[in-house]
């Protein structure tokens, strides 16, 4: 029952239908299939599927929007249940966006919930974000961490640009920076200066704990 209603949501991605994932999403909870596992095995190779129907010139701009925003009904349902009876002491803060340039949400998001799901106080600050906007927030929320998405090859660039920007700001001793993002590689981020890279909200959760030095 659980392998099939993941089938479900995986294709309502690729059907673009998010009254349909919205109805698998609250059904695989009344039936208590894992959150997680509707995520990883439904949602995301529905939408990475998607991609590739893009990138092939199968499918054009509006299915790609209305694949993501399937993916988006579904979430609205799942993330709630990663992140509820969550009771734990404060790990860090983390300000999380995705760059300038960038309207890329979804990872992001999903990042943002399994950090909170996992101890961590949260600022997602949103998409296309600019450094200052970044540096702005790190201040105001006395971050420990800072957590740059980007999903686009052009505005990797941007998470550079944010290294910059906190060294010229002289922040960059007082916060980690953890980069991801579909294109970034974890040579990137040494590249650059990031502190840490991690490849999905998973592993992002262990990367921060390093991060923070705190037993996972
Ligand atoms: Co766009 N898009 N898109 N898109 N889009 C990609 C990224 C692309 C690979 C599709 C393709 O061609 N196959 C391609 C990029 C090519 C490239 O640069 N090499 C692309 C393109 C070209 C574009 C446009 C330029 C298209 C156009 O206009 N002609 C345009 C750019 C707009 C802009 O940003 N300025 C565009 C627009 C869009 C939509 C807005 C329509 C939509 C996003 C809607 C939204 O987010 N609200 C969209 C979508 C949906 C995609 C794909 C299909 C799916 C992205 C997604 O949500 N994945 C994507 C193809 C793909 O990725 N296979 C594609 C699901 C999500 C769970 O995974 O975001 O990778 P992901 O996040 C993961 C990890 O990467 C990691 O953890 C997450 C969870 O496991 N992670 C982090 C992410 N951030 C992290 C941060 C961390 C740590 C880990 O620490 C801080």
């Amino acid at each position: 029952m659980s392998e099939e209603l993941i089938g479900k949501l995986k294709q309502a991605v690729i059907d673009g239908e998010p009254e349909d994932a919205e109805i698998f999403a609250k059904q695989a909870l009344d039936q208590s299939v894992d959150p997680l596992d509707c995520i990883n095995l439904g949602l995301t190779p529905g939408i990475q599927e998607v991609g590739e129907l893009f990138s092939k010139g199968d499918y054009y701009l509006p299915e790609l929007i209305i694949g993501a925003d399937a993916m988006k009904a579904a979430l609205d349902i799942l993330e709630p249940a990663l992140v509820s009876g969550q009771e734990r002491e404060v790990v860090g803060r983390v300000v999380l966006g995705t760059v300038a340039g960038d309207l890329h949400e979804i990872g992001k998001t999903l990042v943002g919930t399994m950090l909170t799901a996992n101890g961590f106080l949260v600022t997602d600050i949103g998409v296309d974000q600019n450094s200052e906007a970044f540096v702005a927030a790190i201040k105001e929320n006395k971050a420990d961490i800072v957590g740059a998405s980007a999903l686009l090859t052009t505005t990797m660039l941007q998470q550079k640009k944010l290294i910059e920007a906190l060294e010229s700001a002289g922040i960059r001793d007082s916060v980690k920076v953890m980069i991801g993002g579909a294109p970034v590689t974890d040579l990137y981020a040494q590249e650059i200066g990031a502190d840490g890279y991690a490849e999905d909200a998973i592993s992002a959760v262990d990367i921060a704990y390093r991060l923070m030095d705190a037993p996972v």
